[in-house]
């Protein structure tokens, strides 16, 4: 079965409409879901471990007789990692050693910070990390080692004490790889629970399981909404959309490498989008004649095939800048600058989740192990928001310490403005510390 990929022209009038329609993706909210996990929550609320044991032993089809058997124990993660062949267990350990040194940078650069006025009050702000975070990883097929990976390494990083993983074993089946990448992360307990009421025992806490910080992680439409729905009790990451690429090519790129980069983001799931800019009409028909040789030797070539069918494109724009300008209102998850002097077009942007410049840097090397996280923001969001990092499972204090002189010039000026504001108490509490002029 062939492809038909969509075509497009930014000299054309209709160009600005097409691109608006091709980028639309609004996460659907259906009202069953959405009620359904409202009644998991309230009952893992009120009912805590019998509820959660109920969901899961039917959800996951499993006949648990108490929590107790969701636990999977240290020795049983150290066993899953030295099961796996030598190479697997091997790149899982050189990605983790490279995606923790490049989120210990981002610890490095976020340090707190004091200063001392002339009047020896002092200003400052503490970092602390979360004390426990509670990390999401879907089930079946979905279920990725590198995932763990990157959402528990950066937790590990910034210092979080308890690091808590669930995940669903449907029909007690278990990925021993999900395992190993658990025992090589340092995460401290793993549940083989999931769906909802997981995310309602971490935002809740049960008799079993204490209540989390913070829940992060991507998982299925329940899993997003019940993480929307526990905002405010917990912290959430982003509530990623499918995933994307963008890939700007000036055309010196071998094609079959921008046709099988396209592809990488394309065989993720059917809403998936892959789009190409390039100036050079001559290159883009090289790049669809590549996809057409290459797409019947992959193994998802269904999904690739339904992915950039219905939210692909290739475009051809008017030049390199307007690429830029283009890709700027795309803000692309992942944008690579296939060219020959990225860098100079890299200045040109604002808004992507991750860069990757130059033709040896494809997003898959980045998706498992150059080192940053493949936790980016989708759907846009690159305009306002970030990678998941370090600074997800940190938090700031402000640090107020005022000598006695300070609060008199201070105080002066917080009780009129308290006065202002007709706030008595505050403006009273200033005044008392203010030494009666002699
Ligand atoms: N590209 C995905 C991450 C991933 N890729 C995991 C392979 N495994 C995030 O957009
Ligand atoms: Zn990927």
């Amino acid at each position: 079965m062939t492809i038909k990929i969509r075509s497009l022209d930014s000299t054309s009038a209709g160009f600005k409409q097409q691109l608006d329609t091709l980028l639309a993706f609004e996460a659907s909210t259906d009202d069953a879901i959405e009620s359904a996990v409202a009644t998991i929550l309230q009952d893992v609320k009120a009912r805590g471990d019998a509820a959660v044991l109920e969901y899961t032993n039917r959800f996951d089809r499993v006949r648990a007789t108490g929590m107790a058997a969701f636990d999977i124990g240290q020795d049983e993660l150290q066993a899953a990692l030295e099961s796996l062949p030598h190479a697997q267990r091997e790149a899982l350990q050189v990605a983790a050693d490279r995606i923790r040194v490049f989120h210990e940078r981002q610890k490095q650069e976020l340090k707190g910070f004091s200063y001392t006025e002339p009047d020896g009050t002092v200003l400052g702000q503490r970092i602390t990390p979360l004390d426990r975070v509670g990390i999401y990883v879907p089930g079946g097929k979905a279920a990725y080692p590198s995932s763990v990976l990157m959402n528990a390494i950066p937790a590990k990083v910034a210092g979080v004490a308890e690091i808590i993983m669930v995940v669903p074993t449907p029909d007690g089946v278990k990925n021993q790889m999900v395992l190993a990448a658990a025992a090589i992360a340092g995460v401290t307990r793993v549940i083989t629970i999931g769906g909802a009421q997981a995310v309602g025992a971490l935002a809740y806490g049960t008799d079993t399981i204490a209540a989390v910080d913070k829940i992060v992680g991507p998982g299925n439409a329940y899993v997003a909404a019940a993480k929307r729905r526990v905002f405010g009790t917990v912290g959430i990451d982003m509530i990623a959309g499918p995933s994307e690429i963008l890939v700007l090519c000036d055309g010196t790129t071998d094609p079959d490498w921008v046709a099988m980069d396209l592809f990488s983001q394309a065989e993720h799931d059917e809403l998936a989008q892959a789009i190409m800019l390039c100036p050079d009409a001559g290159y883009i028909a090289q790049v669809e004649a590549s996809i057409h040789k290459l797409l019947p030797t992959m193994p998802r070539q269904d999904t690739i095939r339904t992915s950039m069918t219905d939210r692909g494109a290739l475009v051809k724009v008017r030049d390199m800048e307007e690429a830029c300008e283009i890709a700027n209102a795309i803000a692309a998850e992942h944008l690579e600058i296939s060219a020959e002097n990225p860098q100079q077009w890299a200045d040109k942007i604002r808004h992507a989740g991750a860069m990757f410049l130059g033709r040896f840097s494809s997003e898959s090397l980045g998706d498992y192990c150059c080192g940053p996280n493949h936790v980016l923001p989708t759907s846009r969001t690159a305009r306002f928001s970030s990678p998941l990092g370090v600074y997800d499972f940190q938090k700031r204090s402000s640090i107020l310490c005022v000598s006695e002189a300070g609060a008199q010039t201070l105080g002066k000026v917080a009780a009129e403005l308290a006065y202002g504001e007709g706030l008595q108490a505050h403006a009273r509490s200033a005044e008392l510390r203010l030494k009666p002029q002699p």
